[in-house]
């Protein structure tokens, strides 16, 4: 029997290239440039399956012109709101991601940005690095501490619950608002909070942690802002869409906000260029999953969903 073709958009870790040859007939992008509208369809030609990253955008008309060939798009990604989930279910086209082993990765990024935004760290690095350190005092460089305060999880899935489980590593209070309440294992006693705008008035610190939705987007708006303790901390290791960036910036500016840590942006790559002229943040370029054994289990999970689907079961991670 023929191996199935595989479109393969970014270049992957050597040991994901190789699974993918001995099972499947794949076509990489060994110089890893990111592929425009029609280059995508293009090499779409042909293809049982796509492995795509977040940088694909599958819209809907994106979806229609897809070859009849394809029927799986295994994301090599969590997060899938860079694909019309409708729009490929309409056609039959399968979609899965790839959760739970990019978790712990993540929540590394959540509690660096956490700390890092608190103790104000990348303005620190700057001032070393630039030669202007060049006094010191008790004033200097005072930030806030993380150990015992309060932080709200916003989206309680398996980044959140892992971050959370971090948090209390620093004898954090934990919080959260999800859609619904986790189990007592899950919560691993959290305070649940139906209610966001009820758990923002505690959130001395603030993780996002839910997906892009239409119901997320712009969900941390002027508003939402205002509830927060003053000289609170927002961190952001799921997706810009949740933060409306002209209220971020402003709380920023105004001193409402001490700090905030951002790994994900609107607009990426690069993000709102205000965020660069702001000294209270601590700016990622989307790493969250960026780790050799995260990316490696990442381009498993997706040949695991693959291998399902093409066998005629159930992919795990079937997200539509
Ligand atoms: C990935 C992510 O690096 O998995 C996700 O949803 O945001 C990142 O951690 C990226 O999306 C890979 O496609």
């Amino acid at each position: 029997m023929s191996k199935p073709k595989v479109l393969v958009t970014r270049r992957l870790p050597d040991a994901v290239h190789e699974r993918l040859s001995r099972d499947y007939e794949p076509v990489f992008n060994m110089d890893d440039h990111v592929f425009d509208r029609d280059e995508l369809l293009r090499k779409a030609e042909g293809m049982a399956a796509i492995v795509p990253c977040h940088t694909e955008k599958f819209t809907a008309d994106v979806i229609a012109e897809l070859p009849e060939s394809v029927r799986i798009i295994a994301n090599f990604s969590v997060g899938v709101d860079h694909v019309d989930l409708e729009a490929a279910a309409k056609r039959g086209i399968v979609v899965t991601n790839t959760p739970d082993v990019l978790s712990d990765a993540t929540a590394e990024i959540a509690l660096l940005l956490t700390l890092g935004a608190a103790r104000r760290a990348s303005e620190g690095e700057r001032l070393v690095r630039s030669g202007g350190w060049k006094d010191w005092s008790p004033a200097f460089m005072v930030g806030t501490q993380v150990t015992g305060k309060t932080v709200g999880i916003v989206g309680m899935g398996r980044v959140g619950q892992v971050a959370a489980r971090r948090f209390r590593g620093f004898d954090m209070t934990v919080r959260y608002h999800n859609r619904s309440r986790v189990s007592a294992e899950a919560e691993q006693g959290a305070i649940y909070h139906a209610d966001l705008d009820e758990m923002l008035g505690y959130s001395e610190f603030l993780s996002l942690h839910a997906p892009a939705t239409p119901e997320t987007t712009g969900l941390l708006n002027a508003e939402r802002l205002a509830r927060l303790p003053d000289g609170a901390i927002v961190v952001n290791t799921a997706r810009g869409a949740l933060v409306d960036d002209d209220a971020l910036i402003a709380a920023l500016k105004s001193g409402k906000l001490a700090a905030a840590g951002l790994d994900v942006f609107n607009g990426e790559p690069g993000g709102d260029p205000r965020y660069r002229e702001l000294e209270n943040v601590f700016l990622l370029p989307h790493i969250g999953s960026a780790t050799k054994e995260t990316r490696i289990a990442m381009g498993n999970r997706a040949i695991d969903n693959m291998d399902a689907f093409f066998a005629g079961r159930g992919p795990g991670d079937r997200v539509a």
